[in-house]
């Protein structure tokens, strides 16, 4: 692949997955109807992102400063990035509180929901940057993106969906749409996983009750993961699937955040419309780490990646 498109991906999948978050979290909650009626005069991006894409800030961030993970620096990077009113899940919340308080990165995720670990969808949403540094080399980015939803998330279905969206976003970047499935099919080990990417390719006709009933659109990586692939897989456009992914209900920012990573590493930063562009940056212009940030971000991930 030429050199350019590649890092046109990479841009792609990191402010994709910001636009897909930021034009889900208006309607983070609501049912399909409830979207479609906030949505009613067009797909207009009013909102700032949210804790999708401050945590998937900070993954990028502590990747480019290490060259590589490092599960200290990436909790350090959580905790500096923190903005309550980003609205972060309980459990990922408490775990910071602990990391900030001193405990060991390895350990303080181990203590939520009575020692079980979190298994929410908050480590899958931030994954990209993993996807995208790792997307040559499959068993290293199985294993970094396990170790990085630890930090928060110590549940085998949120580390194992994590390892899922981080595996989708680098096929996509190879540009293997069609193969996505068997590859991921020939990774996964959680039965829950196994059985809803099997079930993609029949659900492809499927009305948006059946499709949420059968791989869902709540806050469970495994009821989130599985559908933001669908949502990418289901449509041929960077805003069909995003607006798809959306118009789902439930978890509409995370969902969109990681059907938006998927869809930019696969058709590049060139196909997220403008308008959702000039949005974005101008509702981060008043303090947040806005859209020339993260394309910062992602082309220095390119840089250190292959070295240019
Ligand atoms: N926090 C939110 N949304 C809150 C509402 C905001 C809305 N816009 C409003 O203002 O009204 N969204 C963000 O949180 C989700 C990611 O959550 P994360 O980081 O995974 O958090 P947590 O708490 O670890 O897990 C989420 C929920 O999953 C259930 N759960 C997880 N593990 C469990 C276990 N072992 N046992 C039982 N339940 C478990 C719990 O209900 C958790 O609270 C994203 O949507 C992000 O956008
Ligand atoms: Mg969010
Ligand atoms: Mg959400």
């Amino acid at each position: 692949m030429i050199k350019d498109a590649l890092r046109s991906r990479f841009r792609g999948a990191l402010v994709g997955s910001a636009v897909g978050d930021a034009l889900g979290a208006p309607v983070e909650g609501c049912t399909i109807e409830e979207v479609g009626s906030f949505y009613e005069n067009g797909w207009e991006l009013k909102s700032h992102y949210t804790d999708d894409t401050e945590m998937m800030i900070g993954v990028a961030e502590s990747l480019i400063e290490r060259h590589g993970f490092d599960g200290a620096d990436m909790a350090r990077k959580f905790i500096r990035n923190y903005h309550a009113w980003r609205h972060y899940g309980p459990g990922t919340r408490a775990v910071l509180k602990w990391l900030e308080a001193g405990e060991h990165w390895e350990v303080a995720s181990k203590r939520v929901f009575n020692g079980e670990g979190s298994y929410g969808n908050g480590a899958a949403m931030r994954i990209a940057p993993i996807g995208l540094f790792y997307h040559d080399d499959v068993d290293t980015l199985w294993e970094i993106a396990h170790k990085a939803s630890h930090i928060t998330h110590s549940h085998v279905l949120g580390k194992e969906g994590a390892a899922i969206q981080a595996y989708s976003v680098a096929l996509a970047l190879r540009g293997q749409r069609e193969g996505m499935l068997t590859c991921l099919g020939a990774r996964i080990k959680e039965g829950i996983y196994r059985n809803k990417i099997s079930k993609i390719e029949r659900l492809m006709d499927a009305d948006r009750e059946l499709l949420i009933e059968e791989l869902g659109n709540d806050e469970a990586a495994f009821n989130s993961v599985p559908t933001a692939i669908f949502s990418f897989l289901r449509f041929h456009s960077f805003y069909e699937s995003v607006i798809y992914a959306i118009s789902l209900g439930g978890d509409t920012d995370t969902i969109g955040a990681m059907t938006g990573a998927i869809s930019g590493a696969y058709y590049g930063e060139e196909a997220i419309p403008q308008e959702w562009l000039t949005a974005l940056a101008k509702a981060e212009d008043e303090g947040g780490k806005g859209l020339r940030y993260i394309e910062w971000l992602a082309d220095e991930l390119y840089r250190i990646k292959f070295n240019v």
